[in-house]
């Protein structure tokens, strides 16, 4: 059902959306509530126009107390290693044991919930790199709307990746899960590609709406997608649809961003009885591009595997890097997939790009020790390349 919403609504909206600062974008989107007609059709957008004040209030009070030197709950992890991956479950799932379990890092555990109360990072091992796994508060699912979740989908917004924890101690595991992925959903994190995504880019020079990209319209033909964007006074645009669309998708595209975060599912506690059969009906949540782990921050199982599906779901390899007649680098570069030889050479330094003539490479995409490749070779995970230049 569309929006419709009145001349003055729309206006609002468009100066929340060129809005700079925090106070003005609070300011614009108090207005644009009391400016949006109470209705059914506009019900999502004004569920998602109250949950971004109350996360740009709570932005607002955070910037405050930093400013008033430290004190309060932190929300930012400034980055470290090869991706940050940040740590989200109900309370008592087992995320501080993993985290202690797997990194470094010694938070608080306890039997009671809420014992984490600000975020706390650790640094994971996997073979000669690291990852930062960040364990946070509690999500409250039936609260979705406080303040700690706001900060823990802030960190999740900003993190490289997810680490779901279900503890499989509840009662139905599979539900609480796909109570978590709705409040992702809700708030505009995407954890599986198959499920709808939709970017709209609006822009003078295209001439009406045009769609592009592999997704499916389930709900809607072209004319009913044209309708709702014009009755957001949107004309001229084009919409990405990836994976499974609906047209309440369109619509939530249209004032909120949304985003893919990869993600991993990690069901523990496997070493309580039951836990075996609550699992076997969870699989199928979980999407292709999901991962799920079955684990024991106990035991230790399937916590050897926590690495490697970090490694992969963040779409990075490791290029090592050595200079002419010198020694390798021991410290690879982390860059995503499909980074070509030029690409690498640029985040080395713009002078290694600029003045770039070949590349020497050794490994995975080497045809044999030593090939000489061009700028753009592709490289893969493991490859050793030497940059020779003018
Ligand atoms: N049996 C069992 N208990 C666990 C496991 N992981 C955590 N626990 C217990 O569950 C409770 C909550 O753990 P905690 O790590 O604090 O959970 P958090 O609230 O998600 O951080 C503690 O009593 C832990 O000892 C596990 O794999 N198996
Ligand atoms: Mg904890």
């Amino acid at each position: 059902m569309p929006a419709n919403l009145t001349a003055e609504a729309k206006a609002k909206l468009a100066k929340y959306s060129e809005a700079r600062t925090i106070e003005e974008k609070i300011q614009a989107l108090e207005e644009f509530i009391s400016a949006v007609p109470k209705h059914k059709g506009t019900e999502n957008l004004l569920l998602w126009a109250r949950r971004r004040l109350a996360e740009l209030k709570e932005e607002k009070e955070e910037r405050r107390r930093k400013r008033a030197g430290g004190g309060g709950p932190r929300i930012f992890v400034e980055r470290a290693g090869a991706g940050q991956v940040v740590l989200i479950g109900p309370p008592n799932s087992g995320k501080s044991s993993l985290l202690a379990r797997l990194t470094n890092a010694r938070p608080e555990i306890a039997p009671y919930p809420f014992t984490t109360q600000t975020p706390i990072p650790g640094m994971l091992q996997y073979e000669d790199i690291q990852f930062q796994l960040v364990d946070t508060p509690p999500l409250l699912l039936d609260q979705p709307d406080s303040p700690v979740n706001n900060r823990i989908l802030g960190l999740a917004r900003n993190a490289n990746a997810l680490l779901i924890v279900v503890g499989l101690d509840e009662p139905d595991p599979g539900y609480t899960l796909s109570r978590i992925m709705e409040l992702l959903e809700d708030r505009g994190i995407v954890v599986t590609r198959r499920r709808g995504l939709v970017r709209i880019l609006k822009s003078r020079e295209i001439n009406g709406v045009k769609i592009q990209g592999s997704g499916r319209m389930i709900d809607f033909t072209e004319d009913d997608l044209r309708r709702l964007l014009a009755s957001y006074r949107i004309y001229n645009a084009i919409v990405e649809i990836e994976g499974d669309v609906s047209l309440d998708d369109v619509e939530k595209a249209i004032y909120q961003a949304r985003m893919y975060k990869p993600a991993i599912i990690v069901l523990n506690k496997s070493d309580l009885p039951e836990a075996r059969m609550k699992v076997s009906k969870i699989g199928e949540l979980a999407g292709d591009d999901t991962p799920l782990v079955i684990a024991s921050a106990k035991t230790g199982e399937g916590l050897n595997d926590i690495g490697g599906i970090i490694f992969k779901i963040l779409g990075i390899i490791r290029v090592y890097t050595k200079q002419p007649n010198k020694e390798p680098d021991p410290n690879p570069l982390i860059v995503p997939k499909g980074t070509t030889v030029i690409e690498a050479a640029r985040r080395i330094h713009k002078d290694l790009a600029r003045n770039f003539k070949y590349a020497k490479i050794w490994g995975p995409s080497a045809r044999y020790p030593g090939q000489r490749v061009g700028g753009e070779h592709i490289l893969e995970d493991g490859d050793l390349i030497e940059i020779h230049t003018r």
